[in-house]
């Protein structure tokens, strides 16, 4: 499927790639990276097991991820799209799984998350989320609200286009009770209602398990954002694969629209 779109994979070996590749430009590490994490159920039925046992496994390598994120230094916040809106969709005993996860996930990281200094945040509906999830969510948010290290910002019940609707609603009304103008209504403001207001745009995205799609997933926030897809199931993510979607980000040259390094004189 990757190779009608980007055409026939050489038999290039590749080389790992080390923490001192990325940190040679350190200048150019992405300030926010958002990933899709993709695959855990396929990479359980490749193994004969249940859904529920790639998910566990998807949620040791976010534990890797973010210590790497936090050991590199400039990657200011990270962002894990851990349960969209569709999900619900999904069997009723994977969807209890899964809003264990941030429960089992916290019990053990939270002391290290406290020593690293990271702030835990998290974007989407949280109402619709069971009250024991919503507990250990406030729990996390509360206790390291005051970290001022890197942000790991969970998408939790997080649409893009609800968001992008509940914004909506809100300006309207501040617009109809006489507190916004409607000229007032530019980028900037439609920015101040999402969820991620207080955050910088992402500047990669990565998706894994060779879907090469948005699903959903900050429409808004992405218009500028570099794109990096991997074959490469979420439970297999290491860090050479992350090194390496950094070290892509680091090649690219980044235009907004415009044509900077164009030879433009
Ligand atoms: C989830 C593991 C990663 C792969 C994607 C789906 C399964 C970590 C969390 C989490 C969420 C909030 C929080 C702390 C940890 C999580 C869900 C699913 C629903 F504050 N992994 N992970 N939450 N997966």
């Amino acid at each position: 499927m990757f190779s009608k779109i980007f055409g026939k994979k050489q038999n290039k070996q590749k080389t790992l790639l080390g923490r001192e590749t990325v940190l040679a430009n350190k200048e150019l590490l992405p300030c926010h990276i958002a990933i899709i994490m993709d695959g855990n159920g396929r990479w359980a039925k490749k193994r004969a097991l249940p859904r529920i046992a790639g998910h566990h496994e998807g949620m040791k390598v976010v534990r890797k991820v973010a210590r790497i994120a936090d050991d590199l230094g400039g990657i200011k916040v990270l962002t894990l799209y851990a349960f969209s809106t569709e999900n619900w969709k999904r069997p009723k005993n994977e969807v209890e799984y899964l809003m264990s996860l941030p429960e089992k996930f916290l019990s053990s990281f939270l002391p290290e998350l406290m020593e690293r200094n990271i702030k835990v945040i998290m974007m989407g509906n949280k109402d619709g989320l069971p009250k024991h999830t919503q507990n250990v969510l406030n729990d996390a948010i509360e206790k390291t609200k005051n970290n001022t290290g890197l942000i790991l910002n969970f998408a939790m019940n997080y649409g893009s286009r609800d968001e992008i609707v509940h914004a909506m609603k809100v300006i309207l009304t501040n617009v109809n009770d006489g507190k916004l103008s409607i000229d007032e209504v530019d980028e900037f403001t439609v920015n101040q209602y999402l969820m991620t207001s207080a955050l910088p745009e992402p500047d990669l995205l990565i998706r894994t398990s060779g879907e090469v799609r948005l699903s959903n997933f900050m429409l808004w926030q992405l218009a500028y954002t570099e794109f990096w897809f991997t074959e490469t199931l979420w439970p297999d993510f290491d860090e050479p694969t992350f090194l390496e979607a950094i070290h892509a980000y680091q090649k690219r040259n980044r235009r907004y629209g415009g044509l900077k390094g164009e030879g433009k004189n």
